[in-house]
């Protein structure tokens, strides 16, 4: 099983057999109402008829087509409407499966950019700590989770990793980004001297750091990034997987904060979970510089079969007509200052040492217990579940990372639940 304790689990199986709305059904019967949105990518709540019913449509019209050298109007239509709601001149899109396909297209197409321009020795890769980017080998290189890297051997060489930015000595119990540590963005300077601009391709962070506990930026972070990338000539790559499609009252992370990167990854919430899909979205002038040679070569040799699958771009574009008529992403900015009166509401309980919140993400960071990393906060995933609530725990941090279709009585339920456990527990 992905990413799971998979004895444990044979010992004690948890199974969700139906999902409706805001809520899912065990395998015993019981309703869990989703505090995660699956894994952050349900954003449109669960079991959507319309997008059922184009998904269905599609298979019967034309099921899969060729994928290279062959088209078909789906990626097309798909591509253009996310042009409508992308910022700036990111307006060309590549088709992935997942948003570990996502990373690794754009690292590979941030490489290949800076040799077709003849800048072929920018190589280097920036990441940062605690940050993912998904299971490939370009993911795990640039990404900063030990556990995740550890075991693969050599990875990518020529990376190089920014220090992430939680500084709970500091900024715990922040409300929406922390003030201070902007200045952190400043060892990209650092990394730029010891390698030299011409050496180096791009920098991928996440603007916020989801899996590892919702790291929000502190202000000014990331405009800071931009403008050491601007200054040197290097790429600006948001990871936008669990960002994008409204998680933070916006389309993107990028509309939020203000800061246009040359690439943005999405995956999960394009498709509301329901059919495997994953993107990358490049600025005009990225496209362009690939645009030369005989009108016979191929300009970029990379692809999936499966790129823009005719099936996935039905299940996209329904998602993306659900999100447009019914607001959802406005609808997460009017509901998010409610969601983080009620998080922070939970400042005092036992164990709590940090809760961090923006957009409808939140992260509780509890104490650990000594000499037992993570087993407070699988404790209170075990009893959140069997109490009819769904929580993600990494580490001893609880995230919760609701669909948008959220109602201010779930919000409440969210933390009464909560609440009880974490006395429950302490
Ligand atoms: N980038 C980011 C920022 C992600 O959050 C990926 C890439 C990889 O996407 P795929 O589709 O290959 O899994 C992700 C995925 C969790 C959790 O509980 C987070 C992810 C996946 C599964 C669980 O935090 N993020
Ligand atoms: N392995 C083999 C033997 C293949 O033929 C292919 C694709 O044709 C792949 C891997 C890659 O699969 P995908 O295009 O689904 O990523």
């Amino acid at each position: 099983m992905p990413f799971t304790a998979n004895r444990q689990f044979k010992a004690d199986p948890r199974l969700f057999v139906a999902a409706k709305g805001m809520h899912y059904t065990t395998h015993d019967g019981r309703q869990v109402l989703d505090g995660t949105a699956g894994l952050w990518c349900v954003n449109a709540g669960h079991g959507r008829e319309q997008i059922a019913a184009a998904v269905h449509q599609q298979m019967m019209t034309l099921d899969f087509g060729p994928t290279f050298q062959m088209g078909h109007p789906g990626p097309f239509i798909v591509a253009e409407r996310l042009t409508e709601i992308l910022p700036g001149d990111l307006n060309r899109v590549f088709f992935a499966n997942s948003g570990s396909e996502a990373v690794d297209s754009a690292l590979k197409i941030a490489l290949a950019y800076h040799r077709v321009r003849g800048e072929g020795t920018r190589t280097r890769l920036i990441g940062r700590e605690r940050s993912y980017h998904g299971v490939g080998f370009g993911g795990i290189s640039v990404g900063g989770i030990p556990a995740v890297r550890k075991f693969f051997g050599s990875l990518l060489t020529g990376v190089d990793h920014l220090p992430h930015t939680l500084d709970l000595a500091n900024s715990a119990f922040s409300q929406g980004q922390p003030e201070r540590g902007a200045n952190l963005a400043d060892y990209l300077e650092q990394i730029v001297a010891l390698h030299d601009a011409s050496n180096i391709a791009a920098v991928i962070v996440e603007p916020v750091a989801g899996s590892t506990g919702v790291l929000v930026p502190p202000v000014g972070y990331l405009q800071k990034l931009r403008a050491i990338c601007d200054k040197y000539g290097i790429l600006l790559i948001f990871d936008e997987v669990i960002t994008g499609f409204g998680r933070l009252g916006t389309g993107f992370a990028a509309d939020y904060f203000g800061v246009i990167p040359d690439m943005i990854t999405v995956a999960k919430g394009i498709t509301n979970g329901t059919i495997p899909m994953g993107a990358v979205f490049v600025r005009q002038g990225i496209y362009d510089a690939f645009m030369q040679g005989p009108e016979n070569a191929i300009e970029l040799f990379h692809g999936y079969t499966y790129s823009g699958h005719p099936v996935a771009c039905a299940a996209a574009l329904a998602t993306l007509d659900i999100y447009q008529q019914e607001g959802l992403f406005e609808r997460a900015a009017s509901l998010a200052g409610s969601w983080q009166d009620a998080l922070h509401s939970l400042r005092g309980l036992p164990s709590v040492i940090d809760i961090r919140n923006l957009g409808l993400v939140a992260g509780i960071e509890l104490e650990p217990i000594p000499g037992q990393p993570g087993v407070r906060a699988f404790d209170c995933f075990r009893r959140c579940y069997e109490q009819g609530l769904l929580i993600r725990v990494t580490g001893d941090i609880i995230v919760l990372s609701p669909p948008l279709i959220i109602e201010k009585q779930h919000i409440d339920q969210i933390v009464d639940r909560l609440t009880q456990v974490l006395k429950q527990i302490s």
